[in-house]
């Protein structure tokens, strides 16, 4: 556990709003529970459960978006989560979040976006990354690799943003995501996520947004097959979007779509078995799609609400799928290959595994 600790990590499947700290969430719970918007013994044992239905857990993110959604509070979140996963050496981090519009206290999906970026800027206990990276500008950053060697000079981390739709938003929500998405190129946006309850909605209502993102030049990840849906996962496949995040309930002609695409898939191992859309860890398809050497990325999905970390995601399925340090290693750095960043940030990643695997096998 403590190398998959020290090892670089890179990680391409966390929903902000899923990995705030606990305490955080407490915290903010008992203020508003002082304002009398909640009744805080009533929500308390709701954030500290730690096993919960896939529909529970759509319902408790209702709960933290009342707790979370006002500029301050983003901007704080935003600051913490992206710290967390520093601390725990995510060199990499493609954090999604739904822009929310709230007209009571004045909130636009814009400004939304800009408590996040705020959150970002005010990131101290690491350097940040967080710009688009300029190609010719700098090689492999020497603090990063110190951080990496002795442990003694700052971590730092690079962090990209994907704007996410909520399967409960219209297409013209999905599309004003878009554009804002657009718009906020120069922030470090690089992609479009769609998510949400994946038994609300119809994806032909997304399809105008997905279309016209790609066809701007984002790009596109899918929650697909979180539930079982054949036809909706044949038509994402069809798509061909750049990854997909779970693909959990797939039927064997939609593995061989899968395959003989190779599109990447964002495995989340301790999400899938808490809300119980694979029965147990040991049947769990990362098995199969690690041995036909498909592309994949082991992710948290919602670190706080699931109770995780990426360090304990690589340990589950190392002590799960019997795979050792090499193999966690390698695992690891084939992320980069995945990432939505350019050519100038998977250069300087690629740099810092290969000064970690230096050390991993001297
Ligand atoms: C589908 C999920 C999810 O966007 O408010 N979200 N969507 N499946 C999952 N698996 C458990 N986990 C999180 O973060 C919370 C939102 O992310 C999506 C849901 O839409 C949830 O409301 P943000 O930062």
């Amino acid at each position: 556990m403590e190398w998959l600790l020290s090892m670089p990590k890179v990680e391409l499947h966390a929903h902000l709003n899923g990995s705030i700290r606990d305490s955080t969430l407490l915290e903010l719970a008992r203020l508003l529970g002082e304002k009398g918007v909640i009744v805080f013994s009533d929500v308390e044992h709701v954030i500290m459960k730690n096993d919960r239905s896939l529909h529970e857990v759509f319902k408790l993110f209702d709960l933290i978006h009342i707790l979370t959604t006002d500029h301050k509070t983003v901007t704080r979140i935003t600051k913490e989560v992206v710290e967390d996963f520093a601390s725990e050496n995510v060199v990499y981090l493609e954090l999604r979040t739904t822009p929310k519009r709230n007209d009571s206290i004045g909130m636009s999906k814009r400004s939304y976006m800009e408590a996040v970026v705020e959150g970002l800027r005010a990131v101290s206990a690491v350097d940040i990354d967080f710009a688009p990276h300029n190609i010719d500008g700098n090689p492999v950053n020497d603090m990063i690799m110190n951080d990496i060697c002795n442990g003694t000079t700052r971590k730092k981390i690079y962090v990209r943003l994907l704007l996410s739709i909520d399967r409960r938003e219209t297409t013209e929500a999905a599309m004003e995501t878009v554009k804002l998405a657009l718009e906020m190129r120069d922030f470090g946006v690089l992609g479009i996520d769609l998510s949400g309850n994946p038994i609300v909605g119809e994806w032909s209502t997304f399809l105008p947004a997905l279309e016209f993102a790609r066809a701007q030049g984002l790009q596109i990840t899918l929650h697909c097959g979180e539930v079982p849906n054949n036809k909706e996962v044949n038509s994402m496949l069809d798509f061909l979007p750049q990854r997909v995040g779970h693909a959990c309930f797939f039927q064997e002609e939609e593995w061989k779509k899968l395959k003989s695409s190779k599109i990447p898939v964002e495995i989340c191992l301790t999400s899938n078995i808490r809300t119980n859309t694979i029965a147990s860890i040991d049947i769990h398809h990362f098995a199969n799609l690690y041995n036909a050497n498909h592309p994949l990325v082991l992710c948290t999905d919602d670190s706080g609400v699931f109770s995780t970390t990426l360090s304990k995601e690589y340990h589950l399925a190392a002590s799960t799928f019997g795979l050792g340090k090499w193999e966690m290693f390698q695992l690891a750095k084939t992320a980069v290959g995945f990432i939505f960043a350019d050519d100038g940030v998977k250069q300087d990643l690629e740099g810092i595994f290969d000064l970690a695997a230096k050390k991993l096998d001297p």
